[in-house]
């Protein structure tokens, strides 16, 4: 029997049929050639293909027959995929690990909807939230706040990491074209000096505004830049610690933390420990998209993350864009054994997406254990990697085409340009067109020597095609599509998650990384030779680092 403590994680013992029907069915397709399965069927890619929310989704060249979407979708039902998608918007504490409930969905909740939590409403909550963050979004942008000597604030530095820093970088570059040009925006993250050395090199100090983001407020590489930015900050403002109320606002989960810091809790954006890192940046962890492309942007691209939600919650599982995506990767991960997906944006304002990407999915799905803590049986979360096209054509791409692994690719395209310039589009959209072709069906020997290929040329010129590839192709990139783009793949991981029966919305991977480094530093820093206890390498590198460090010094 279940202890009082431990959550109750039951279909973790059940083993899903439709995984042995999938390893049958899988012996008979694996071969097909998406060749045959085009000529089969002629309108396969205007039949493998759903539109919703504006996003169009093309996953007809995928190796997968009618038979294999049924059984995915019988595994996607066998694995209780609804009644935990239910769960999730109903606040329930999913995330079982930590005992939290997990509502990035309640972020982008509209102004009247009721999400409860411990018996509490929390929309009326992320509303209050978000139009203090719009008052004070207008004050910087239109001048009304200045800095300490009266300037205006032109520059806005966002100093957190993880998931509190790789969505407002993502979401700045790719809606940089809806940005407030007159207004520079960086972001420091790492514990390296050189993140924050290069951020504010050409900076006024009485023109720069940082908001520090940081969930619990002790993360030592945000907490370790803030000081850093506090004392720059101060330096530049004759050391007057009143202006720090004027130059740092802080985004966060702890209040009492902030204030130690030194910042007026007036000055405090909240979160709520609903909020998963990863999922924040529609949070107040948003703060400085929100200055940089303005409340009303920002608003939109929460309408875009609501409508995938509501598209994710009421849509049919066969006509779901995340549900089929999230298959179509358990199919190539798990039956395939393909390890990696590749994320590439034909857009380059994306061009941080795939980063984005790096953390949502492999963070929620690099688990090896299910819910109830034995060991999966089957692999987890595929490694996402990827870049802009079509710089990648010219260098990785080689191996997607002719290597010796299968590399499922997303290819993401827009209809219409932010920068039109002459024929660039077409070209730009000719060529993701052209790489999923390619992919799919390759080119033959036959072709090759038609081509007047010598023989012995000829078998480096094959391409064998049967390489598989989802294109995502909508309108054009605006916040709310960029709502839309990063809700489709939440929700993708939500469902991997669930298919795998693991714990989407834990991290203590990298819970352990915020501990490791505590117990070195001292030994780094120690003035006396310290006792070291660690293996031998790890000793020997200590010694090396002092040793080199103290020459360095010396000779300086
Ligand atoms: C995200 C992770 C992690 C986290 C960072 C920063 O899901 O938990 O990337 O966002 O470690 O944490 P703080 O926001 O608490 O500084």
């Amino acid at each position: 029997m279940a202890s009082r403590e431990q959550p109750d994680t039951k279909r973790s013992a059940i083993k899903l049929q439709a995984w042995d029907a999938l390893d049958a069915h899988f012996k008979k397709v694996s071969k097909l050639h998406l060749r045959q399965l085009f000529a089969d069927d002629p309108n396969r890619g205007e039949r493998m293909a759903v539109e919703a929310a504006g996003l169009y989704l093309d996953y007809s060249k995928n190796r997968i027959t009618d038979e294999t979407l049924k059984l995915l979708l019988r595994l996607a039902e066998q694995s209780g995929l609804q009644a935990r998608i239910e769960a999730m918007f109903r606040g329930e504490k999913i995330n079982v690990t930590e005992k939290r409930a997990v509502l990035h969905v309640a972020l982008r909740a509209p102004r009247g909807a009721s999400i409860v939590v411990d018996g509490e409403n929390v929309v009326p909550k992320v509303h209050a939230v978000l139009d203090k963050m719009t008052d004070f979004s207008d004050r910087v942008r239109s001048g009304v706040w200045k800095g300490h000597t009266g300037k205006r604030i032109r520059n806005v530095i966002n100093i957190g990491i993880g998931g509190s820093d790789l969505g407002p970088v993502m979401a700045y570059e790719a809606l940089k074209a809806y940005s407030d040009h007159d207004m520079t925006f960086r972001f420091v993250s790492n514990i390296d000096g050189t993140d924050f050395a290069e951020a504010v090199r050409d900076l006024d100090q009485a023109e720069t505004l940082f908001t520090i983001s940081s969930k619990t407020f002790t993360t030592l590489e945000t907490m370790t830049n803030a000081h850093t930015a506090r004392a720059w900050s101060l330096a530049g403002l004759g050391g007057d610690e009143a202006s720090v109320a004027k130059h740092f606002v802080a985004v966060s989960t702890n209040a009492a933390a902030v204030s130690k810091f030194g910042i007026d809790t007036a000055n405090m954006f909240e979160f709520w420990d609903w909020v998963g890192g990863r999922y924040s940046m529609d949070s107040a962890i948003g703060l400085s998209t929100m200055i940089a492309i303005g409340p009303d942007n920002f608003r939109a691209m929460l309408d875009g993350f609501h409508q995938m939600d509501e598209h994710f919650r009421a849509t049919p599982f066969e006509r779901n864009l995340p549900v089929l995506m999230a298959l179509l990767s358990v199919w190539y991960n798990d039956f395939f054994g393909a390890e990696t997906v590749a994320v590439l944006p034909y857009e380059q304002y994306l061009k941080r997406f795939p980063a984005y990407l790096q953390q949502l999915t492999m963070e929620s799905n690099g688990k090896h254990v299910t819910l109830d803590g034995t060991p999966v049986v089957r692999q987890t979360g595929p490694i996402y990697w990827g870049e802009p096209g079509t710089n990648g054509q010219h260098s990785f791409y080689q191996l997607i085409h002719q290597g010796t692994r299968l590399i499922p690719c997303d290819f993401i395209a827009f209809a219409k340009p932010l920068n039109p310039l002459g024929r660039h589009h077409d070209m730009l959209l000719a060529n993701v067109f052209a790489q999923a072709e390619a992919l799919a069906f390759g080119k033959t020997l036959d072709e090759v020597k038609a081509e007047g290929t010598p023989d012995w040329l000829a078998p480096h010129r094959v391409f064998e095609g049967n390489r598989p590839s989802n294109t995502i192709l909508a309108e054009r990139l605006t916040p709310e599509t960029l709502g839309k783009l990063v809700a489709l793949y939440e929700h993708c991981v939500f469902t991997q998650g669930v298919i795998w029966n693991i714990d989407s919305f834990d991290q203590w991977g990298v819970e352990l990384g915020k501990v490791l480094a505590q117990r070195i530093i001292p030994e780094l820093e120690s003035e006396a030779e310290p006792g070291l206890t660690h293996d031998s390498s790890t000793n020997d590198l200590i010694r090396r680092y002092r040793k080199l460090k103290e020459f360095l010094c010396k000779s300086e």
